[in-house]
């Protein structure tokens, strides 16, 4: 440990934390909330009496923050997204409150330590990756910046699967992170609604044959039940409310049904609920195509719109100024079937007629789009939607008419360019496109990292783009500085506050103070000792877990997110073995110690992913055990990647992959956590690396390979990746000993379709970015060898990364789509 671990958060004003009232306080929510004394308190019964402790503080500013927004007519922010990846939610908690060291001391004095109780807390892993994340990096930002907000989402039993490992293969087993109950949530029966499901649509006309309006009766019904969480900012600034649904059924058992015999039947509806909010749907890259998915993202966007109209019109009384107090933002296209239902409700509930609702729906709306790969972008079948969905279908036609309207007066398009602009695909099965339906429901519409926007201009929304210039615009994605610096990095907290003051706790950009500390030998040494000591921590947790011993002063290079072939893990692996040959075949040079990690999750579904992690561990086992190595080269695939494992990785991080094939990865997060960790960056030019790139200087990071216009000219015009890879003599040594099995010596074709795939398209270029990856890790073990100077450019990357925060992101989102001041 470094003296800088000691170092303790300014307290807040708010409170005076004594540690004797403190430890009473908490005993006494041990015995009158827990219903247990500290002779038999258990572990949990701790962590779940130290929670409400701190809910109780959080409640108080809960209260006054809605009250404030509520008295001043304040517009709030609604940010719906079928994905929360909030994680543990206790530290962050005491953290942003400043009471982290009180609650320390007044568990210690009761013989109870906070890392052990802490460690306790389940994630709340509602989510599969960075949109998840980002949502919870949102919501935390918008609570610190002041900013009235609620986040909306599912309250899913089983959240993202737990990951294990079988003979080095995925295994998914679920997550249950509600078993000994969630002590942060308060149920609101009374804000419960109802949410209906297929049925039929009548037409009422009025004498003289006016269509006066429709009245949709479904035919199936669920409750929706609100949950909901405070989320607190810096300092304890303003709470927000995260409000999740859980479906009930309206009638427990149909007993008209049941008394009929049919006992099966009587129990649909209750199924049904049941399993809306069962589990998070694990896959981020693959359409789901499933009903139940349909069914997910209509309930939780009609919950959420009956809430927002039934607090807006119990304060204004009127739906008209609705644009002007509340800002809807949809988190990628999940919740997009909220544009149709807010048109629904509009119109057939308030009778509102069409022009004016959909006046109010587009100024009410703002979309962002997360992902280009066409696997990704939703459609549902016209059939699905019109038994689901019967009266949405129909305002979707009515929607999809108005737009084709002013696309054909714009003069800008031919009949191929309408058909591209038209809400229905009608090439093979009609299809409603939920991009195009985001798209023409917002006022704006958003990419997440400066190249990403520009992609959304020239690719999937070319023709839209063409039709509503104005439409598009970037916000690249940021991360909270206070869960991914200070709340996991004590170590380097302390020693910045000890160097440069405390101003940047509040004002992020106040890091640059500290480039000046690059040139001062004294103050790189202390950053490394720290980067040391979170390096042991780690090495702790493998020689733990996995009986691993890896050495702490060996580079640690790290590639932690979901397992995609986008993301390119495989290039890594097929670096590591050719690394591996190269150590075995000259043992007399001087290589440097590297220790690899790897982490993520596939898509069940996803086989490919899959093999890939197979293939991690199959190259770990034979070159960990192999004495030609002399350990200078380890693999480690750590299981079960999720929030509070990258809490731990991100800071013990020397080298960050961010490494995708150019023009794949929307923006990327994790490369800003790790970059404000002081790992140095080997990256492609793709989404926020771009940037991060400008930011940091091109001497504080290595990339490589391809841009995304060369690797879209190679799709275009075709590539030749056998003559790349026959052209490579390393490379195709590789490969080759990959496919023969040399690492699946019990099933030698385990890797042939994989490998054979490279030879046949290299669709990700893998095989076409090679050299320049090789090439670019051995220029990393140059600067490696010049210890002072890779701490230098860490330090770099540190003081210059404070405008990846998502106070910043946040603030452009107010000022620049929201309206909200800030
Ligand atoms: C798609 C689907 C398809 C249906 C099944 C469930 C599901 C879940 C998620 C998605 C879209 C995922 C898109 C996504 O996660 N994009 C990531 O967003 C990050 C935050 O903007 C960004 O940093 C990453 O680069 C981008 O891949």
């Amino acid at each position: 440990m470094t003296g800088a671990m000691t170092f303790e958060l300014p307290k807040p004003a708010m409170d005076d934390f004594d540690t004797k009232s403190l430890a009473a306080e908490i005993l006494k929510s041990l015995r009158y909330r827990v219903g247990k004394d500290a002779t038999v308190a258990t572990p949990h019964d701790w962590l779940a009496a130290s929670i409400k402790v701190v809910r109780d503080r959080i409640i108080e500013h809960w209260i006054d923050s809605t009250k404030e927004a509520y008295d001043e007519g304040a517009k709030r922010v609604y940010y719906l997204s079928l994905e929360f990846l909030m994680g543990r939610l206790m530290r962050d908690a005491f953290s942003n409150l400043g009471m982290m060291e009180a609650m320390r001391d007044a568990l210690a004095s009761l013989g109870v330590d906070l890392d052990v109780i802490a460690g306790l807390e389940p994630d709340a892993a509602l989510g599969n990756g960075g949109l998840g994340r980002l949502a919870a990096c949102f919501m935390e930002s918008m609570a610190t910046v002041d900013i009235p907000a609620h986040g909306y989402g599912i309250r899913y039993v089983n959240g993202m699967f737990r990951q294990e490992l079988s003979d080095g293969w995925q295994v998914e087993l679920p997550e249950t992170w509600l078993d000994h109950g969630n002590p942060w949530e308060f149920e609101r029966r009374e804000r419960a609604f109802e949410i209906g499901f297929g049925g039929r649509v009548e037409s009422i006309t009025a004498k003289g044959g006016r269509l006066e309006r429709h009245v949709w009766t479904p035919n199936e019904h669920v409750l929706a039940v609100p949950y909901d969480t405070p989320v607190v900012g810096w300092r304890g600034n303003r709470v927000n409310t995260l409000r999740l649904w859980s479906g009930f059924p309206v009638d427990p058992i149909l007993l008209d049904r049941f008394n009929a015999g049919d006992h099966i039947g009587a129990l649909a509806e209750s199924n049904m609920a049941d399993a809306l909010s069962r589990v998070l749907y694990p896959a981020d890259s693959h359409r789901a195509g499933q009903e139940l998915r349909l069914k997910q993202e209509y309930f939780f966007s009609s919950a959420s719109l009956q809430d927002i109209l039934q607090r807006h019109l119990s304060q204004y009384g009127d739906l008209m100024s609705l644009p002007d107090k509340a800002a809807i933002h949809m988190n990628d296209t999940h919740p997009a079937i909220a544009v149709p239902e807010l048109l629904r409700l509009l119109m057939d509930i308030q009778g509102i007629d069409f022009d004016t609702a959909w006046d109010l729906t587009k100024r009410t709306f703002a979309y962002t789009n997360h992902t280009l790969l066409p696997e990704a972008l939703e459609s549902w079948p016209v059939p699905l939607m019109e038994r689901l969905l019967p009266r949405h279908m129909q305002i979707i036609y009515a929607i999809n008419a108005q737009v084709l309207l002013e696309a054909r007066a714009s003069d800008k398009f031919n009949d191929d360019g309408i058909r591209r602009i038209s809400l229905i695909q009608e090439d093979g099965e009609r299809r409603v496109r939920m991009g195009n339906l985001a798209f023409f429901g917002s006022h704006s519409v958003n990419g997440v990292s400066a190249l990403h926007t520009e992609l959304m201009k020239q690719t999937v929304f070319a023709d839209l783009h063409k039709l509503y210039p104005e439409r598009i615009n970037n916000k690249t994605n940021g991360i909270t500085p206070r869960r991914w610096l200070f709340q996991c990095n004590p170590g380097l907290t302390g020693l910045m506050r000890e160097t440069i003051g405390d101003g940047f706790l509040d004002d992020i950009g106040e890091l640059a103070g500290l480039d000046a500390f690059a040139s001062d030998a004294a103050f790189r040494e202390r950053f490394a000792a720290v980067k040391r000591d979170n390096k042991v921590r780690l090495a702790n947790i493998v020689g733990e877990r996995l009986g691993i011993k890896v050495d702490p002063s060996a580079l640690f290079d790290v590639q932690i997110k979901r397992i995609h072939e986008y993301k390119r893990q495989l290039l890594n692996i097929v670096e590591a073995v050719a690394l591996y040959d190269q150590i075995r075949s000259h043992p007399e040079k001087d290589w440097l110690p590297r220790v690899k990690f790897f982490g993520g999750k596939a898509a069940p579904s996803y086989a490919n992913a899959k093999l890939i992690i197979k293939l991690a561990n199959d190259v770990a086992r034979v070159v960990n055990r192999d004495p030609a190595v002399r350990g200078l080269l380890k693999i480690v695939f750590m299981p079960n990647y999720n929030v509070s494992l990258a809490e731990v990785m991100m800071p013990a991080a020397d080298l960050s992959e961010q490494i995708s094939t150019a023009g794949m990865e929307a923006s990327g997060t994790g490369n800003m956590k790790f970059a404000l960790n002081g790992a140095i960056t080997i990256g492609t030019l793709d989404g926020a690396n771009v940037e991060m790139k400008e930011k940091v200087g091109d001497d504080n990071i290595v990339i490589f390979g391809l841009t995304a216009e060369e690797v879209a000219e190679r799709r275009r015009n075709g590539y030749n990746p056998r003559a790349v890879i026959e052209a490579s003599p390393e490379l195709a040594q590789a490969l080759s000993a990959i496919s023969s099995g040399v690492f699946s010596p019990d099933a030698p074709d385990r890797y042939r379709d994989l490998i054979g795939g490279l030879y046949d398209h290299d669709w990700f270029q893998v095989a076409g970015d090679f050299d320049a990856y090789a090439a670019a890790q051995r220029q990393v073990d140059e600067m490696w060898r010049n210890s002072p100077g890779w701490t230098a450019k860490a330090i770099h990357n540190v003081a210059r990364m404070g405008w990846f925060s998502s106070d910043r992101t946040i603030r452009q989102y107010a000022e620049e789509i929201w309206g909200v001041p800030v």
